[in-house]
């Protein structure tokens, strides 16, 4: 049986009943999609998730690959290679891929639709098949040449990897330290030491193709120090000609050394890489070609990183739901205890636990939080619709562009933290005992969650990102937009009365996450030297920077559950038919998050209110 349990329902749901996906395909860059194929291509991507996907997850994480440091390799477990190949013949990745380059190009919004259950069965299969992918970026920004090993790369569905970690250089990407010297024939030569990189080794494609961030060495203007001074090279494991895609034969000098042992995702090879170094492999240099021939590496490769971000927020949030999903199951048929109301009876019946009230408000924890996280996905990815529609027509969308680029971090931050707690503090402790065992899939969906809080830029990060970059420097545009939408829902009638009450709770939530961000500008202000601040205080503003994170995930979450509650209502009012108890549980859910969620808001605003700078004050022995 499948460890795997998707929520095909609901996708559709938010998809076609409250996204208004329906609108945009059948015409412009979505010409060739209808309402039936997606749904068609939706259930099969459902059906191989569960089946051929899924099959290889436990196996592969018991049974992970080894590296052999006498070949540089860490082949893969058979199993996993049986289901990596059922995707790729599948031939959906080709959806998120450009026409120009081999592709078929969907919605945004179906894509990611199609990720979660991917993500959800068997995440590193996504991982590995990412090659064609990332070609699209290579298309993107490349030359002739680049735009031509981007066709390759898809037409022979090589593996590709992202390539910015060293050592000393983690959340600090500008103090990488590998370099790049330019040859004559116009390649160059990279050497140093990256690790962690994902899927940089496996026996599952012909080549890899890995784009690595290095300083360029003598070159006027560039190569400084930070993140500005990354130039992007495309590095192939093997080499091969650029005009034909054919191997020559020859070892580019890009070795794995060290695949690490993790705490989950065992199959997704995690690794260092050694370019250039005459010690290692047969001692070549390892050669790389800039990307478009200009040096603008971290514009490039944050290109890579936002798709990524978007995809591990995806990974943990599917995760959360196939564990709620399992829960849900188990605790309908474990029998334990009697019914509280009969709790003095010792002779009483025993019941299922889905009886007791603890595993009821358990229960609609997960499935809220799920639920809701799946929608602001898709909500995010509807913006995404939106910026490919413009291209499409030759224009930029600014707004949808900036309104995105908010809801990155809430996806990535909110989601995998939100997720990896409740896998944990419910999904797990729903199963009680069993739970901690190896025969329910919740304890590997516990370990393999735990790693989206921080790969991909960790939590603490993704909340400076989203007040920093995507507020103060966005000047609060998209933030403005997208509470000004919320606003909208509030001052209406959604709900014909039955969402009143939840909608007052998210009008207060609303004015505590304003308020916050209020007071954090001025915290921001209030340390500016030029004006007579204290340089300190911004430390006031780096204590809340999660804090407000987490605050407008739950606020932008209580909305998009409330938007799906207003459209359950009216389903409701008609003939549900079969869908009833679906839509009264949609109901239930967004009241339910609305109740226990938001008002917590309200605490959190004062916590942040009182910050004062104690903590950064204290002695570090004090500690
Ligand atoms: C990793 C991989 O962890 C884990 C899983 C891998 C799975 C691989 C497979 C999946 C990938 C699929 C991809 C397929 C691709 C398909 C694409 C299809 C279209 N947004 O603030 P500054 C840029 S990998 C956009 O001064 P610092 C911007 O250019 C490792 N751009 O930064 C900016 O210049 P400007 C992940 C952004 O102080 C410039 O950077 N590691 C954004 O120098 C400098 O900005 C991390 O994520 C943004 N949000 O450096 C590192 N932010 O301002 C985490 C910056 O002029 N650390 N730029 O526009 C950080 O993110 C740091 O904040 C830092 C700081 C490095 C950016
Ligand atoms: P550090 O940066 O040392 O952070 C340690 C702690 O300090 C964290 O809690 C962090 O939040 C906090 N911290 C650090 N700086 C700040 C700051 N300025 N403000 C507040 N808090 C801060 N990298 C790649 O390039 N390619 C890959 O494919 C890839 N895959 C990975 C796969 C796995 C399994 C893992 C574990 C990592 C992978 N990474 C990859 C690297 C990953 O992106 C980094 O681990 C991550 O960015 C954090 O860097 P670090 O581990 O050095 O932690």
């Amino acid at each position: 049986m499948s460890h795997y349990k998707s929520n095909l329902r609901d996708i559709e749901f938010n998809l076609f009943e409250v996204l208004g996906r329906d609108e945009i395909l059948g015409s412009g860059p979505f010409a060739e999609y209808d309402v039936d194929t997606v749904r068609e291509i939706l259930a099969e991507v459902d059906r191989i998730s569960r089946e051929d996907l899924a099959s290889s997850y436990e196996d592969s994480d018991r049974n992970p690959p080894v590296f052999d440091p006498k070949t540089n390799t860490a082949s893969l477990p058979e199993s996993f290679k049986k289901s990596y190949e059922a995707w790729m013949e599948a031939e959906f990745w080709r959806l998120q891929i450009p026409e120009s380059i081999g592709g078929q190009q969907a919605p945004s919004s179906v894509n990611w639709s199609i990720a979660e259950m991917v993500l959800g069965a068997n995440a590193p299969i996504w991982m590995y098949a990412c090659g064609p992918a990332f070609a699209g970026v290579i298309e993107k920004n490349g030359t002739d040449r680049d735009k031509r090993i981007a066709e390759i790369i898809v037409e022979k569905q090589w593996g590709a990897t992202m390539v910015l970690t060293e050592p000393d250089a983690g959340s600090d990407v500008g103090a990488g330290r590998a370099k790049a010297t330019a040859n004559d024939d116009g390649s160059w030569n990279i050497e140093g030491v990256k690790r962690f990189i994902t899927s940089a080794e496996s026996d599952l494609q012909e080549n890899i193709i890995h784009l690595v961030l290095a300083r360029p060495v003598g070159v006027e203007g560039h190569g400084g120090p930070g993140t500005k001074g990354l130039s992007m090279f495309i590095v192939p494991k093997y080499h091969f000609d650029h005009e034909t895609g054919e191997l020559t034969g020859e070892r580019n000098g890009a070795y794995v050394t060290n695949v690490e042992h993790k705490m989950g995702i065992k199959v997704s090879n995690t690794c260092e890489v050694t370019f250039g170094d005459p010690q290692v492999g047969g001692g070549e240099p390892a050669k790389g070609w800039l990307v478009g021939e200009v040096h603008n590496g971290i514009a490039q490769m944050f290109q890579v990183i936002e798709n990524a971000r978007m995809m591990v927020g995806t990974k943990a949030i599917a995760t959360l739901s196939t564990g709620y999903l399992n829960a849900l199951e188990y605790a309908k048929e474990r029998v334990q205890g009697a019914d509280l109301t009969q709790a003095s009876d010792k002779t009483a019946p025993r019941v299922t636990i889905t009886h007791h009230p603890d595993v009821r408000r358990s229960l609609m924890v997960q499935k809220s939080f799920a639920e809701a996280m799946r929608a602001l996905v898709l909500y995010t990815a509807t913006w995404q619709d939106k910026v490919m529609i413009a291209s499409a027509n030759g224009e930029e969308d600014k707004l949808a562009e900036a309104v995105n680029d908010l809801l990155l971090p809430i996806v990535k931050g909110y989601g995998s933290e939100r997720s990896w707690v409740l896998l944990g503090t419910e999904s797990l402790q729903t199963f009680g005992g069993s739970g901690f065992l190896q025969e329910y899939p919740v304890e590997q969906y516990v370990r393999d969650a735990k790693i989206d809080t921080l790969y991909e830029g960790t939590t603490a990060i993704q909340g400076q990102d989203f007040f920093f970059r995507k507020i103060v420097k966005d000047q609060g545009k998209a933030l403005g937009h997208l509470a000004g939408e919320i606003q909208s829902f509030i001052d209406s009638e959604a709900g014909n009365g039955r969402l009143k009450n939840e909608r007052a709770l998210l009008a207060t939530a609303l004015e505590d996450a304003n308020a916050l961000v209020g007071h954090m500008i001025n915290d921001l202000m209030s340390a500016d030297v030029s004006n007579g601040g204290d340089l300190r205080n911004i430390y006031k503003v780096g204590l809340n920077t999660t804090r407000l994170l987490m605050l407008l995930g739950d606020v932008v979450c209580g909305w998009l559950l409330l938007r799906q509650a207003e459209v359950a209502l009216e389903k409701l009012a008609g003939d549900p038919g079969s869908d009833k108890a679906f839509y009264e549980g949609k109901v239930a859910a967004a009241q339910f998050f609305a109740a226990t969620n938001l008002p917590r808001l309200t605490a959190e605003r004062a916590i942040a209110e009182a910050t004062d700078l104690t903590v950064m004050d204290l002695d570090e022995a004090a500690f």
